[in-house]
């Protein structure tokens, strides 16, 4: 069976974007395959971040993950910071690569621009990613598009691995969906929609209340037209909203743009509303189930049990390949 490694950042309030673009198809791919899901903390903090609330983001993306459906009987749920030879094989990936590809990552550029100190952790953050992934040899990576060129890298340093030190990873895939994988701001849709964004009215937010997603979709940028129609070159916002909707509600493109045929946007906008909080409601109902019962420690305290042997493994493997010296 092959192996699915994915992960989403302890980063802020868990987005619908995170939620097309990678929850629903960790959801279905722990049917067919070995899946390992994790919170990544270690990434997050390559922003700055309150203690308090990376503590709770933390235990929130968890319990989001189970409350959309992945089973911890199925699939290993585990925080990143749990396994240690995550921190440890990512050093040595970042010795292996070079300052021009590291400089050449959009995520850097975009994360980087306009500040004046700029973390080291946000530049060598491929370099985890990286590890991240090949510490399980997993061989499909569910991702966002944005996260594209990252994996890229992540071949490339398994390649360069195995052409110094003999073939030892599996290079990985990316799957990305082929709809859903951009979910854009609904301030800005030249911007995907992103939980760290200071303006909440810029994303829905997986725990948002049924009114506040309201107010947020009326809100929406759209054009100054009135056609619902599927043109994201033309038409991005409305593009954006269409195929969020598309999502909620399990319409074609095509059927959606028949439904509000000569309606404008209000109609369309004020439907898509309810299809969301229809979405999010269940989800929503669970996560408080989860959170007040505690159980989501235990369920990372397994996951990481699962995970650490062969993430020891691996890591055992690759430092006697370099070279180092192993305790005996
Ligand atoms: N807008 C999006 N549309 C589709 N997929 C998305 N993903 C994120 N945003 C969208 C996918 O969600 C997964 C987890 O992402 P992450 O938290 O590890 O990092 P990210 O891609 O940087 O996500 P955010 O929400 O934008 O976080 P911040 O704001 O902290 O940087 C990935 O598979 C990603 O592709």
């Amino acid at each position: 069976m092959s192996r699915v490694l994915s992960g989403i950042q302890a980063s802020g309030q868990l987005t619908l974007g995170n939620y097309i673009g990678a929850i629903q198809n960790f959801v279905k791919l722990q049917d067919t395959h070995e899946c390992f899901f994790m919170v990544v903390d270690l990434h997050a903090i390559t922003v700055p971040q309150e203690p308090a609330a990376l503590r709770e983001q933390t235990e929130s993306v968890a319990a989001l993950f189970i409350a959309a459906g992945i089973d911890p009987a199925k699939s290993s749920v585990f925080v990143q910071s749990h396994v240690s030879a995550h921190a440890e094989l990512g050093w040595l990936f970042t010795t292996m690569a070079y300052m021009g590809e590291l400089e050449r990552m959009t995520q850097f550029k975009d994360k980087s621009s306009g500040k004046d100190s700029i973390g080291a952790g946000l530049f060598v953050y491929p370099t985890l990613m990286a590890a991240d992934i090949l510490l399980y040899n997993a061989d499909l990576v569910p991702v966002g598009d944005d996260q594209k060129q990252h994996m890229e890298l992540t071949r490339d340093l398994a390649q360069r691995f195995n052409a110094r030190f003999g073939d030892y990873f599996t290079i990985p895939e990316a799957y990305i969906p082929k709809v859903g994988a951009r979910i854009m701001s609904l301030d800005d849709a030249s911007k995907k929609m992103s939980k760290s964004n200071p303006n909440p009215a810029s994303y829905i937010a997986l725990l948002d209340p049924p009114d506040v997603i309201r107010k947020k979709i009326s809100r929406a940028t759209t054009d100054s037209g009135r056609e619902v129609k599927f043109n994201p070159a033309e038409k991005p916002e409305v593009s954006n909203l269409m195929s969020i909707y598309s999502h909620c509600a399990g319409l074609t493109l095509e059927e959606i743009e028949a439904r509000y045929e000569g309606q404008g946007y209000g109609a369309f906008k004020k439907d898509l509303a309810e299809h969301i909080v229809a979405t999010l409601e269940p989800l929503q109902a669970k996560y408080a189930e989860i959170r007040s019962s505690g159980a989501i420690h235990d369920i990372l305290k397994q996951g990481a049990e699962q995970v650490s042997v062969v993430a020891n493994r691996t890591l055992r493997d690759v430092k006697e390949r370099m070279g180092f010296v192993m305790p005996r």
